[in-house]
């Protein structure tokens, strides 16, 4: 297993539509498996491929408090919505930012998982936020496109600078 490099914004590559899974097979697996670690020793409760620079349509999330649910979505679609609610939603992708989205409340989402069977599943309160952000990043969307131009200038300004510093202490090291 291993810890995969998540890309942070404004990375061109996480604002690719990701294309779908065609088969689930071993090399699959293994991927769903290295993502699972790397969100684990983040920490964080979702991550999606397309945060590690993989362009496809696949997530892993757990939102427990034990750390001991996950649960890997592959193609997800969200067959039903209802409600809506703000959640203040941060990002292994926007390190260190929080800002209120509101999002609809109650949904149901049909994926495959890890075997390539079909499941349907009811989310609500944290697990409903995490499903449809996660989905966005397979749509090349970001919690920062919910917010002010103003503040994601910001975001995008601050966030540059940190990448520019670590580039710096890599050619120095
Ligand atoms: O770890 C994460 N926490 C979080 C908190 C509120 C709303 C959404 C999230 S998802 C985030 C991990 C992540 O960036 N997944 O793409
Ligand atoms: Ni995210």
């Amino acid at each position: 297993m291993a810890v995969l490099n998540i890309l942070h914004f404004p990375d061109p590559k996480l604002r690719r539509v990701a294309e779908p899974v065609e088969v689930v097979d071993d090399a699959m697996r293994e991927l769903i498996d290295n993502m699972f670690e790397t969100m684990y020793d983040a920490p964080g409760i979702g991550l999606a491929a397309p945060q590690v620079g993989v362009n496809k349509r696949l997530m892993v999330i757990d939102v427990s408090e034990e750390s001991d649910q996950p649960l890997a979505f592959i193609n997800p679609e969200v067959i039903t919505a209802e409600g809506k609610k703000s959640y203040d939603e941060g990002c292994l992708s926007v390190p260190g930012f929080y800002e209120k989205v509101t999002r609809p409340d109650v949904i149901r989402v049909r994926a495959l998982d890890r075997n390539g069977e079909q499941f349907e599943m009811d989310a609500d309160d944290l697990l409903a936020v995490c499903v449809q952000h996660e989905i966005d990043h397979l749509d090349g969307k970001l919690f920062v496109d919910y917010i002010s131009n103003l503040k994601r200038q910001r975001i995008k300004r601050t966030l540059e600078k940190e990448e520019k510093a670590r580039l710096k202490q890599t050619a120095s090291a």
